[in-house]
Parts: C-alpha cells; sequence; structure tokens
C-alpha cells in the first residue's frame, strides 16, 4: 500500500522526468519545425523572396489563362524554392473545359528562364517538354499547382531546346529581377517576372557582399 509521502515523492519524481523529457525534446521540436521540408533539410521563410505575376505575351490565348509564382532562395544562395499557380489552363488531363475559340487549355511546358542571357534560355526545365530537370518537382494538377526546388544537382546539359544550368552561376540575374517564368501553349505563352521582394533584396545584398 502507498503511503502519502511514497504518492508525493513518486508524483514529483513523474512531473521531474516529463519535465527533463519535454527540456529534452524541445531543440529537436525546433530543428523539426526549421526543417520542414520533405525533400531537403532547408530552411525557408514564410514570405516569398520573389514573387511573379503572369501576362500572356503572345495573341491568341484564353482570355482568362493566368499564372502566379512565388520563390524563396535558402540563405546560401544555393536552392530556389518555387511554387507556380496556374490558373484555368489543364496540366494533366481535362481539368479545365476548353474555352470556346481555343483548340487545348493543355500546358506544354513550363521554364524558368534569364532575360540577362543571349536568347532568353531557360535556366531550368520544370515540366514537360522538353525535360523535367527538377529531381524535387511535384504537381497538383486538379489545383494547377507546380511546386519544387531549384539547385545545382538538377543541372543538365542536353543540348536540344535548352538545358538547365547552375543557379549558383546565376544568382545575380536572380537578384537582378531576370528571372521569368513562363507557361506555354503552343503559339500561347504567359509570362511573369520574378521580382525581388523588400527580404529578398535583403538576401541578395547579404549574398552578394
Ligand atoms: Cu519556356
Amino acid at each position: 500500500m502507498q503511503t502519502k509521502t511514497n504518492v508525493l515523492v513518486f508524483s514529483l519524481a513523474a512531473i521531474l522526468s516529463l519535465s527533463v523529457v519535454a527540456m529534452g525534446e524541445l531543440p529537436q521540436a525546433v530543428a523539426d519545425k526549421d526543417h520542414d521540408n520533405e525533400d531537403k533539410k532547408l530552411k525557408f521563410k514564410k514570405k516569398a523572396d520573389f514573387t511573379a505575376d503572369c501576362y500572356q505575351v503572345n495573341l491568341g490565348m484564353g482570355t482568362n489563362w493566368d499564372c502566379k509564382a512565388s520563390f524563396w532562395l535558402d540563405k546560401n544562395g544555393e536552392n530556389l524554392k518555387y511554387k507556380i499557380q496556374i490558373d484555368n489552363m489543364d496540366l494533366t488531363g481535362y481539368q479545365t473545359i476548353p474555352h470556346e475559340g481555343t483548340d487545348s487549355d493543355n500546358v506544354t511546358g513550363v521554364h524558368l528562364h534569364d532575360a540577362a542571357l543571349d536568347g532568353m534560355p531557360h535556366v531550368l526545365n520544370i515540366w514537360k517538354a522538353p525535360i523535367e530537370d527538377d529531381a524535387q518537382m511535384r504537381v497538383i494538377p486538379a489545383l494547377g499547382i507546380i511546386q519544387g526546388i531549384y539547385d545545382d544537382g538538377d543541372v543538365n546539359p542536353h543540348n536540344d531546346h535548352g538545358p538547365t544550368l547552375p543557379l549558383t552561376d546565376k544568382i545575380d540575374d536572380l537578384c537582378d529581377g531576370k528571372f521569368f517564368v513562363m507557361v506555354h501553349n503552343g503559339p500561347g505563352v504567359l509570362k511573369g517576372d520574378a521580382i525581388p521582394t523588400k527580404q529578398g533584396e535583403k538576401l541578395c545584398k547579404k549574398l552578394s557582399s
């Protein structure tokens, strides 16, 4: 039979051991929160470092096709996380009803381009044609979302339409607002310039110093 003292001692011991467990686990919990990316142990801020609002650059496109994108650069300038939201176009299958006067609203390719380079070639091939180079790329077709992380591991020097280039060689162009996302549909193209936010400007300053 337990005495009152025994119960008290037992309770104190239990509370102390729980506290020790909680204190021991706290740093791990913080670390997990910082590294909540499934694919890579990276820390990205909540707010974006670059944002892009798309506009139509070719005639003959569906009037309500649109996209926007957010980008996050890690503090070492080695990984660029992106999230592209495409509206009223199909990534796979038939998520939207084709609009009258347009043959198709299917996306044929999504890329990052660099306006500082001759001929504005690709820096990253994201989706469909000519190739998908980002190992972390994920698509949620029903929501029109493409996301991933661009890093130097994605480099693909194949020589046809556009190679994927090392991100770390192009950070200055990115920081200068020269990167843009393109969503292709045959002759139609949506274009969105990745413009640094205040937070992105600060990070770019740090990286260039
Ligand atoms: Cu393109």
